[in-house]
């Protein structure tokens, strides 16, 4: 994994992790999310940050996938914060994992400014 601690919108993030051969990072599975998730804990330097994953709505709202990787996001190996997602203002359609929200999922608007976990890419 890559922690870029450059903010930025998501879009951004997305394709700053392609360039170097990544791709943002999609937590398919509980022991993944739950590595990345104390991994962030547990780093005073990121402890505070709220970060981009891969996880959108971007096509179909309420129907969240992981970008690139193409898979459906799964809330059970992905926690969502209580109460997330909202998809307040009808304009949250991105997923970070926010240390605000005890380091779970939550959907935001692609535009918020976030730093960003990049995952290597086999293809
Ligand atoms: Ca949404
Ligand atoms: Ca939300």
């Amino acid at each position: 994994y890559k922690f870029n601690t450059t903010a930025t919108d998501w879009h951004t993030a997305r394709s700053n992790c392609k360039k170097q051969g990544y791709h943002l990072v999609a937590m398919e599975t509980r022991e993944e999310f739950d590595f990345i998730t104390r991994f962030l804990k547990n780093s005073p330097a990121y402890l505070s940050l709220n970060w981009w994953t891969a996880a959108n709505d971007i096509n179909n709202e309420a129907q969240w996938v992981w970008a690139d990787v193409n898979q459906p996001m799964s809330s059970s190996a992905a926690l969502w914060a209580s109460g997330q997602p909202t998809n307040f203002g009808n304009n949250e359609h991105c997923g970070e994992v926010a240390s605000r929200f005890g380091h779970k999922m939550n959907d935001a608007p692609c535009e918020s400014q976030c730093v960003s976990i990049c995952e290597y890419s086999l293809l």
